[in-house]
């Protein structure tokens, strides 16, 4: 897929007043600091679409982007700010989760990981909720130039191995890297792909949550 348009639509707090479900959506979530912004900018090959490295764990805003005029990125905010206080961390799990949970349009959750680091629990349950409430999922590694590929091998062995204790198959992944474009084009023709197949979904009406 060629890029031709990325534009910003719209930042949300509140999850009735996002943009009408008619459009294929792929969410982009991780814990903070895991490169989402650069990947998001790398992918739509426009440096400042998506602010990279604001401080974290701030304002809970569902970002919305929209591509070629025909589907959209959103950009989720950070999970596993260090920094985020109980009450914190308990309003950002209630928000996304709605938002997952109850967007008819979103078509897959890509679930970033940082390539560098062992499996780390945070990912790993929120990996396990993602299957639970059935949403489709891929896991895209981040950040690959900063190590060897073997390295990343064993990342990714590690992290699959550690799913299969609640998963039956592992997921789809992708490798990436914002500095090199690596993964660029398998996602977006993944995305394509997808695209292709997508009906809007029946009009739920208002009041039905
Ligand atoms: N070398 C390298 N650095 C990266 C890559 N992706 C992100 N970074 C750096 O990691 C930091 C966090 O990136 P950012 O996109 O802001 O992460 P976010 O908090 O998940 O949105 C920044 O300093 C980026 O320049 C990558 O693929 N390669
Ligand atoms: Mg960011």
């Amino acid at each position: 897929m060629i890029v031709k348009s990325a534009e910003f639509i719209c930042s949300n707090t509140q999850i009735s007043k996002l943009p009408p479900p008619v459009k294929p959506e792929y969410a982009f979530i991780g814990r903070s600091n895991v490169g989402k912004s650069s990947l998001i900018n790398m992918l739509t090959a426009k440096k400042g679409l998506a602010k990279t490295s604001q401080t974290p764990g701030k304002t809970q805003l569902i970002n919305h982007f929209y591509i070629n005029e025909s589907w959209y990125i959103v950009d989720l905010p950070g999970y596993g700010y260090a920094r985020a206080s109980k009450t914190e961390k308990a309003k950002w799990d209630k928000f996304i989760h709605t938002y997952l949970d109850k967007r008819e349009s979103l078509q897959c959750v890509m679930v970033l990981i940082d390539s560098r680091l062992e499996p780390q629990k945070i990912d790993l349950e929120f990996c396990n909720w993602l299957g639970e409430k059935g949403l489709s999922f891929v896991l895209v590694f981040t950040k690959a130039d900063k190590q060897s590929s073997i390295k990343t091998d064993q990342s990714i062995a590690k992290f699959k191995k550690a799913l299969l204790a609640t998963f039956e198959e592992a997921p789809q992944y992708f490798v990436t890297s914002s500095e090199t474009q690596l993964g660029r084009e398998e996602i977006l023709a993944f995305i394509d792909t997808i695209n292709k197949e997508f009906v809007i979904p029946p009009y739920q009406g208002p009041g039905q949550e």
